[in-house]
């Protein structure tokens, strides 16, 4: 587009986000239409080879070596994180200070304390930013929010929420290094809790308001792996799984479960919500779909149920589904691929219009505010406040 602002991005990391990210960047333009458009600028890793690869193969204009350098550059307006998450903090301090727009890949940081220190960073900074819950920009996830927000659920009783994988349920898959990295507590901060669960708290939150307290158990199930950078066995310090009970501020239930070792399951995160005048469900494995069970009339509360009511499955690929309108034909379905172009899409349009697309930095450490009460609970065997 002629008149479109370039918006130059500075992309640091090459694994599976960084993959991600910069097909959004590539992609959005193509498909909104935007003020902004983000221009490959540079990529960054340490390992040159590799970056090198991926600036052709992703068609970035360069690459670095070294982040200060990326950071450095004044023809770089963006930083955007994909690097692992003992990084993210370092970087981003250094970003917000050098006055970048900063996107960084969730969980926004290991800790609270990180947490806190980006976010006083960038605030002080006035810089805008996202963090990636892609999540959010499921059609059918965005969907709910707006059933939620028309008060078709009404008074909210339950939240149930499951996020289940399997991949590290045999011995021999090391920790550390590149990959794995989510298995070695120093790198990652935790482990289903800060990978897995930081997603379902955010959509939680977002959909149900704030989380009060937790009561929470966590298991470590292999508790020895070979480290792939030292070569030695070393202890485990991750979580494996983790449940968690919750209560919400506005009085209801929550209870929230993830696993490493569920066997079959592979990406399973799913979400209800049952109120007072319907419930709603959603299971990322079939993410095209929302459920709607509706009972009663949002505006009047008057029943409305008879022989007909039962659990409504929505296709969520009209024209007024959201983020829709932008893709195919009704009946045609988008993938796991574009909620990051939808996210980048909602940045870009949160720079035209003064007011940055959610989830913010302070949402950012929110979660990661939840995710350390939720592992301190466990820690401790009380329920915690957040
Ligand atoms: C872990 O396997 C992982 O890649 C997470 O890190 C992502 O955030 C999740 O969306 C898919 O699973």
């Amino acid at each position: 587009m002629a008149d479109t602002k370039p918006l130059n991005i500075g992309l640091i990391g090459y694994g599976f986000m960084g993959r991600a990210h910069s097909n959004a960047y590539r992609k959005v333009n193509s498909f909104f239409d935007l003020q902004y458009q983000p221009v490959l600028k540079a990529c960054c890793a340490r390992n040159e080879e590799a970056i090198q690869q991926f600036a052709q193969n992703w068609g970035y204009e360069s690459y670095e070596t070294d982040w200060q350098t990326l950071i450095a550059r004044d023809d770089i307006d963006a930083i955007d994180i994909c690097a692992p998450n003992h990084l993210h903090c370092e970087i981003a301090v250094a970003a917000a200070r050098a006055g970048k727009m900063i996107l960084c890949e969730k969980p926004l940081a290991r800790t609270l304390a990180e947490a806190e220190k980006m976010c006083a960073a960038v605030e002080a900074a006035g810089v805008p930013t996202m963090v990636w819950y892609n999540y959010r920009r499921v059609p059918a996830i965005a969907l709910a929010k707006q059933l939620v927000t028309e008060g078709r659920v009404g008074k909210p009783f339950h939240y149930r929420a499951l996020y289940l994988q399997d991949w590290t349920i045999a011995a021999d898959v090391p920790q550390g290094g590149n990959t794995l990295w989510r298995l070695d507590l120093d790198v990652a901060g935790s482990g289903v809790t800060g990978d897995l669960l930081a997603h379902s708290i955010d959509t939680a939150e977002w959909l149900n308001g704030p989380i009060q307290s937790v009561s929470a158990h966590t298991e470590t199930f292999v508790k020895e792996r070979i480290h792939q950078e030292t070569g030695k066995m070393q202890p485990v310090g991750i979580d494996d799984a983790c449940m968690f009970l919750a209560v919400f501020e506005n009085g209801s239930m929550g209870t929230f479960e993830s696993s490493r070792y569920a066997r079959g399951r592979k990406n399973y995160n799913t979400l209800e919500l049952n109120g007072e005048n319907g419930s709603i469900y959603f299971d990322l494995e079939d993410h095209q779909w929302l459920q709607y069970f509706k009972y009663a009339d949002p505006s009047t509360g008057e029943k409305t149920e008879d022989h007909l009511t039962g659990w409504q499955k929505i296709h969520v690929t009209n024209f007024e589904h959201p983020y829709m309108k932008q893709w195919w034909v009704p009946g045609c379905t988008i993938g796991y691929e574009h909620t990051f172009i939808n996210a980048c899409a909602d940045f870009l349009q949160g720079l035209a219009d003064g007011t940055p697309a959610e989830p913010v930095f302070r949402h950012g450490m929110r979660t990661q505010k939840i995710c350390e009460a939720v592992l301190e609970s466990a820690r401790t065997g009380r329920w915690t406040d957040t």
